[in-house]
């Protein structure tokens, strides 16, 4: 008894200073989901669906990541490579409007419907006839981060109902529970639907397959769901599945499509029958015991989480009305670890602009691919927050665009090397859409660097030979044709490009976009080189042409400070025609970029503190976001959790989805970075411990950050200073730990682990 009574005293201090495990990280609601925006999402990285959690007919909005309409095109645009001198030439001189005129008659293209849109699977439905208008009671909704697992509970005329909803990536299905507190008092009809272009049909006692394809060459896809009963019976009505009287029910669905498989029905039959044939239990132990282990490498406490029982949707309305709530920022990186596990897996395609999750048969940005920051933004926690093979679908969609990079490159630009433009689709297009205005040259330079920050994180020499160097080399190489110099000062500069998306003033009073050497273009360029130079030094290959890059680079048109005193957009010191404007584009150098720093370059740090200010902050989701990253990186702890106040009060919707508007998950993911960025840096070849910790946050607790150079860092911090951090090194390795204005080094064996204490920065060097 009173070993007991220590044990509950030890528990309700843990519980008051907001320790406790007993505080789970909980999105919970107190109503069922009034729209899609207030939906619950589960995923498996392929499939997924958007609970409702409505109680007399249930709603799951369902998604499959390859559901896309459109089909591989390109177009070689070789009038483009013709016209290139000539818009260089016009740029040179100043002509920007003759430029941009012939830029848009040769560079653009209209829209091309084989571009396609990413689409809905399927709408499950689940009616309970019996419960119309009979009063519900202590509903509960919620989704559990710690098990990814979507449960809705309610008693009605006397009953506990529960239904639980996983996607399981071990089965490859989605999986629904329905259970009642007393048995067989589960009544209902299942149905599966989708707006256009399917066939429902049921198949056998308790099958229903929902096949259909999408336009403009698509895929086909299946859908097939199974139910069985605990107790009770399940039969066919037409093309539903009627469930009567049962004490449970499971229905699990799987979804195919042709861009994996040329039989899609016959495999997604396969596993929807094995998973049906599992003990629910089973199902969803091996579920938790497949996501769990990704999910809990991180632990973030933020303090104390006194609001921890208040519903999530009426927590984040105190925030709009102005209430702090760092747990909330805690339960928010979260959540955007556990959208990345859920809508990343190795096997599925990259997370698009909406994960997986899209209600729309048109959705916005065709819910693409938009690579001039999106879909970048979108894997920035991946390496920090611990998910880092979750990258494995970035890279393969980079493997599958080279080709077409290389085509373009030579058709379009004459050039060696790939490249790429603003936007594609899964079916690897590279795209020119629309207007020249949006001319992007270096986004597979930016995607290549993704590779090459995978090896930095996880140096692996066999890795960066074969995955990172090759598509590094194949940019560079791009560039080294691409580049040309320019008039005034014999700077190279890559061109025409816009910087995304502003326009400038132009001297005769017009607006532009397009120039010679935007900073964004410059600073990926020399991001690109430097980091191609160390990999080829590092693996002892290519020496020429390491040479050769080594001289560009020295000739790089260079960063410059414009008359406000702010980083310039662009190589002239142009005023923006929106000042404001979301894109913040060259800060590209400051992050994700490593050119801009307060300690080794304190000049374009204060230049890039001013663009921000001028900038302002404002914007959408992901622009706020990416402020989160700048603010961090400028070691302002305090201007970053602004913005990360601000995306929560001005862009975040009930369920926590980033709303740009519509939903776009790159606020989610770039907040996620952000609130890492703001505990621990290492893109300057140190391990930075809380470089950014707001007045906010003065007490708390992160593990299992990980940090360049092979590292895992844990540390604990209170009033404002660190108290313990923990490093993990994979490899035999020193590590120069840096705190503030002081830095020590440590020493690693392979695997070692090293623990230093509130003293360790104060104390005596040894
Ligand atoms: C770019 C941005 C928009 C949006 C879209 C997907 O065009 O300017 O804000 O994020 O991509």
């Amino acid at each position: 008894m009173m070993r007991h009574v220590i044990l509950l005293a030890a528990a309700e201090v843990a519980v008051r200073a907001g320790l406790s495990a007993a505080a789970p990280p909980v999105l919970h609601y107190n109503a069922p989901a009034a729209n899609w925006n207030e939906a619950l999402p589960v995923g498996n990285g392929r499939l997924g669906a958007m609970v409702f959690g409505t109680v007399n007919r249930e709603h799951l909005s369902l998604n499959e990541d390859s559901i896309w309409s459109g089909e591989y095109h390109y177009t070689p645009s070789p009038q483009m490579r013709e016209a290139l001198p000539e818009v260089r030439r016009l740029l040179f001189a100043g002509d920007y409007a003759a430029a941009h005129a012939l830029a848009e008659k040769t560079f653009a293209y209209p829209n091309d419907p084989r571009y396609g849109h990413y689409q809905p699977l399927a709408d499950l439905w689940i009616d309970f006839p019996a419960s119309v208008g009979v009063a519900a009671g202590n509903y509960r909704r919620e989704l559990n981060l710690e098990e990814a697992v979507a449960e809705t509970r309610f008693t009605q005329d006397g009953v506990q109902f529960t239904r639980t909803v996983f996607a399981s990536a071990p089965a490859a299905v989605l999986v629904v529970r329905l259970t009642a507190n007393k048995p067989g008092r589960i009544t209902c009809a299942v149905e599966l639907t989708r707006g256009r272009d399917a066939l429902v049909q049921a198949e056998g006692p308790g099958r229903i397959v929902l096949t259909g394809s999408t336009p403009y060459g698509g895929v086909r896809f299946a859908t097939v769901l199974e139910a069985r009963a605990d107790g009770g019976r399940v039969r066919v009505n037409g093309s539903r599945l009627q469930v009567e009287g049962a004490d449970a029910v499971t229905l699990v669905l799987a979804a195919q499509s042709t861009l994996r498989h040329q039989d899609p029905l016959a495999i997604a039959r396969e596993q929807a029958a094995r998973s049906v044939a599992q003990p629910w239990e089973e199902l969803r132990a091996a579920h938790v015991r497949d996501y769990q282990p990704l999910y809990r490498r991180v632990t973030l406490s933020l303090g104390p989480d006194p609001m921890g029982s208040v519903r999530t949707d009426e927590r984040l309305a105190r925030v709009k009305a102005g209430a702090g709530d760092p747990a909330l920022a805690a339960l928010f990186f979260q959540f955007g670890r556990y959208l990345l596990i859920s809508s990343s897996r190795p096997d599925a395609l990259p997370a698009n602009l909406q994960g997986i999750w899209n209600d729309s048969y048109k959705p916005a940005w065709f819910s693409d691919y938009t690579i001039n920051i999106n879909t970048q933004m979108n894997y920035w926690p991946a390496e920090p927050a611990n998910l880092a093979e979750l990258t494995e679908p970035l890279f393969a969609l980079i493997e599958k665009l080279r080709p077409v990079g290389r085509q373009a490159a030579r058709d379009r630009y004459g050039c060696r090397g790939w490249v790429l433009s603003t936007r594609t689709a899964p079916w690897a297009t590279s795209e020119l859409r629309g207007t020249a205005s949006l001319l992007f040259n270096d986004a597979a330079a930016w995607l290549s660097l993704h590779l090459w920050d995978h090896y930095l994180f996880a140096p692996d020499g066999e890795f960066l030979a074969k995955r990172v160097y090759p598509v590094l080399k194949e940019s560079a190489e791009f560039y080294l044709d691409f580049l040309v110099a320019e008039p005034k000062h014999g700077w190279l500069v890559a061109g025409p490009a816009g910087s995304p998306e502003n326009k400038f003033k132009a001297p005769d009073g017009s607006s532009g976009a397009l120039t010679m050497g935007p900073t964004m273009s410059q600073q990926i360029v020399r991001e690109l080189f430097t980091a191609c130079l160390v990999a080829g030094e590092t693996l002892g290959a290519d020496e020429p042409f390491r040479a050769e890059l080594k001289a560009r680079l020295a000739k790089l048109a260079p960063m410059q400070i414009g008359r406000h005193g702010q980083l310039q957009e662009w190589l002239e010191d142009f005023e923006e025609v929106e000042p404001q404007h979301r894109h913040v584009s060259h800060l590209f150098g400051l992050h994700p970029g490593t050119q801009i720093s307060p300690r080794l370059t304190p000049e374009l740090a204060a230049a890039a503190r001013r663009t921000l200010e001028r900038r302002g902050d404002g914007g959408t989701g992901w622009s706020k976001a990416w402020k989160i990253n700048f603010w961090a990186r400028l070691l302002d702890g305090d201007h970053a959790h602004k913005m990360l106040h601000e995306l929560l009060a001005q862009s975040t919707l009930p369920n926590l989805f980033d709303n740009h508007p519509p939903f776009q998950i790159d606020g989610n993911f770039g907040a996620t970075a952000g609130i890492a960025e703001m505990l621990l840096q290492s893109h300057l070849g140190e391990l930075h411990l809380l470089p950014a910790l707001p007045s906010a946050w003065p007490t708390g607790s992160v593990t299992g950050l990980r940090a360049r150079g092979g590292f895992t860092v844990d540390l604990a911090w209170s009033d404002g200073k660190l108290t313990r951090a923990t490093v993990r090194a994979t490899a035999a390795s020193r590590a120069t730990l840096r705190w503030g204005e002081r830095t020590r080094v440590l020493e690693f064996e392979r695997g070692g682990a090293k623990t230093i204490e509130a003293d360790f920065f104060t104390a005596p060097a040894p």
